[in-house]
Formats: C-alpha cells, structure tokens, sequence
C-alpha cells in the first residue's frame, strides 16, 4: 500500500567524475562529468535520488544553491510531483522558469517520482504505465572529434562490445572531406549491420548544414541531430524538407511547450528530449504524449538510468541514449545486454549512491 510523503529535506552534492572515452564535441572536449547528485527525503522515512549534469563544474554550486531554494517553497508539502511542479513554476513565473531554475526543478522532480515509485513498491517503469523490459540503446560514451579518422574508427570498434548495435559520430569537423573521413572510416569498421547516428551540437549554418547533409544522404546515416541552432525550427524544417537522412532534435527543448512549438514547425523527423530540460518525468511524460499524437519517434538524452524506466511508456519508444558517466557513483551500473539496456526491477529509478566512490570524487 502505498505511503502518502512529505518533503523533509533536499540534500546534494557535487562529483567530477572520471569519464572512460574522453568525448570532443564541437563546442568543446568533455573529460569529467560534473555531476550534482540530489536526494529528496521526506518526513516518512524514504529517500528519493536523482542526479542533475552540470555540464561545468563551475555551476554546480549555483544549482545546489537553487536545490536549497526550492527545499524552502515545498517543506512540509505531500511529495506529489505534478502538484510541486505547478507550485514552483507560479512561484518562478516572474523570473522564468529557465536555465538552472528548469534544472533544479527537473533535479528535483525526478528524485519525487523515485520517492513515490519506492513507495509505491514499484520500478519507475511499472509507475508510468509501462514495465521493465530491454531497451534498445545505442551507445554514445565516445566517439567525439579526434585526430585521424582511424582514431575514430578504433573507439567505434570498442563501443560495439555488450552487443551495441547502433553508435553515434560527433561532427563538425573543419571541412565537409574531414567528416566524410570520419564517417566513412567508421563505417568499414562497423560494418552494414549497425546503425550509425551523427551530432554536430548545432556548429553549422544552414547553407553548410546544407552542404554536409547532402554529403551525409550517400552516407546512410541514421539521423543527423542538431544540424543548426537548436531553437531555429524554421531552418531545421527546411533542412529536413531538402535531405533524405532524418533530422534528430530534442536535447535543447525547454519545457514540452518547446517541443510543441518544434514538431508544429514541422522541425524534427525525430526527438530526443533531456530530462532536465524536458521538466524532470513530468516534463518526459507530456513530451512523450506530444511525440505519440505526432507519430514522431523518440529517444532519450542522457540519464539512461532513469530513462531507461520512461521509455517503456513510451509510445513512440526509438532509442536509449547510452552513457555510462553515472556508473563509478552507483551500486548498480545499468546494464546493457545485447546492446539493450536492463531496466532494474527494484523498487525506485534504481539510482543508489556508493557513497565511498562520491566521496573519491566530491568537488
Ligand atoms: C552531448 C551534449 C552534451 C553533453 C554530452 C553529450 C551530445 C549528445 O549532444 O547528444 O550526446
Ligand atoms: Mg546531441
């Protein structure tokens, strides 16, 4: 029977963690996650976690600052995330609900969904409406900008290992002959079988996203994400109207209105919303009801471990985004069989901390 809960106290701390390919976008090389790791206690006893990426360490601070603020609005309130969410985003209404604000309370949200889950006795999955099964997931660990394309191809052949049947290629290399190497070179390795996804994290204009996603169209590329600025709808509609591979956006959406703003553009062959941006699960859960009435597919941004859970209810269900950037913090990696990930069937999102590795790694 399921407990009613009660916000007692937010807790987080910060980690840097190791990451095991180091990942060079377009806008930057990535060595070390900057992780803020959030748990929500209530006055009954259960302890909800989630974990917010920071993107840079510098942030961090701010973002558990903005935790704390929150803690105050909602002490003593019952732990229901719809009813927090509203209350915080009148509360934010003057001061936009936006950048680390829609962060903290995306943080927030989900660690309330994994308190409830947990008190409900249930897999996040099964609480949404869906159930743990396989998911498919392709693996994003690696394969950022480096030196030769054969470098490229060496970490691509390294990424097929748990069975991985589909990988993604960071672009956005100087020339358009530099990302057909790159493509082209992780192609011969990965052989015909496994799809091969590529980001370039919005480094061109329209003219030379043009240009590339003509280059890309002989390339069989499975979706090209993120092309041009993520927020300009009209160029990625007109991108997808002249290029056969599938447009990919989704990271970038600020709320679900966002994401009804994009798919009404006619902007995105397929999304992939961020848990923290989308709104937390809450966020997800409208996000996934847009994609579903649009007949639009839709995959995950980061968080595979509390995505994994949401994209069994998902209707358009397309791909877990994987990363493995949470696994030296917590007692139960996700796992990944057969290249599709094991949503836990414990009680929860699954997130436990192995506190003696947060303390190894506390900023
Ligand atoms: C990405 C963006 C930000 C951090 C890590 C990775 C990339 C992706 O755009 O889609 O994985
Ligand atoms: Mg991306």
């Amino acid at each position: 029977m399921a407990q009613g809960l009660t916000v007692r106290a937010v807790h987080s701390v910060g980690v840097e963690v190791p990451m095991s390919y180091v990942l060079g976008t377009s806008r930057g090389a990535l060595t070390k996650a900057p992780l803020l790791l959030i748990d929500l206690e209530t006055a009954e006893g259960i302890t909800g976690r989630a974990y917010l990426w920071c993107y840079m360490p510098g942030v961090m601070p701010a973002i558990a600052s903005m935790l704390d603020a929150l803690c105050e609005m909602v002490r003593g309130d019952p732990v229901s995330p719809q009813a927090l969410w509203d209350k915080l985003a009148q509360r934010f209404a003057l001061m936009g609900v936006q950048g680390i604000v829609r962060m903290a309370m995306a943080g927030l949200d989900m660690a309330a969904w994994d308190a409830v889950a947990i008190a409900a006795g249930m897999p996040l999955a099964r609480l949404t409406g869906g159930a743990p099964r396989p998911v498919l997931a392709y693996n994003s660990c690696g394969l950022g900008l480096m030196a030769s394309p054969e470098a490229v191809a060496d970490e691509a052949e390294k990424l097929l290992a748990r069975g991985f049947r589909a990988v993604k290629l960071r672009l956005g290399y100087p020339t358009v002959e530099q990302d057909r190497a790159a493509v082209q070179a992780v192609r011969r390795r990965i052989g015909d079988d496994v799809a091969l996804m590529v980001d370039y994290n919005q480094a061109l204009d329209e003219a030379q996203a043009l240009a590339r996603g003509r280059m890309l169209d002989g390339e069989r590329i499975d979706w090209l994400e993120e092309p041009i600025r993520h927020d300009d709808y009209a160029g990625c509609a007109r991108l997808r109207a002249a290029l056969k591979t599938p447009i990919q956006i989704g990271e970038n959406f600020s709320l679900p209105i966002a994401m009804e703003t994009a798919l009404e553009a006619g902007a995105a062959t397929y999304v992939m919303p961020d848990l923290e941006r989308i709104g937390g699960v809450t966020g997800w859960r409208r996000a996934a009801a847009l994609a579903a009435t649009g007949n639009i597919k839709m995959s995950s941004h980061l968080f595979p471990e509390v995505s994994a859970h949401l994209l069994t209810a998902t209707p358009t269900c397309h791909y877990l985004e994987y990363v493995d950037w949470a696994d030296r913090i917590v007692q139960d990696p996700l796992r990944i069989v057969d290249g599709h990930a094991v949503v836990p069937e414990r009680a929860g999102n699954g997130l436990i901390w192995d506190l003696a590795a947060v303390e190894r790694y506390r900023v």
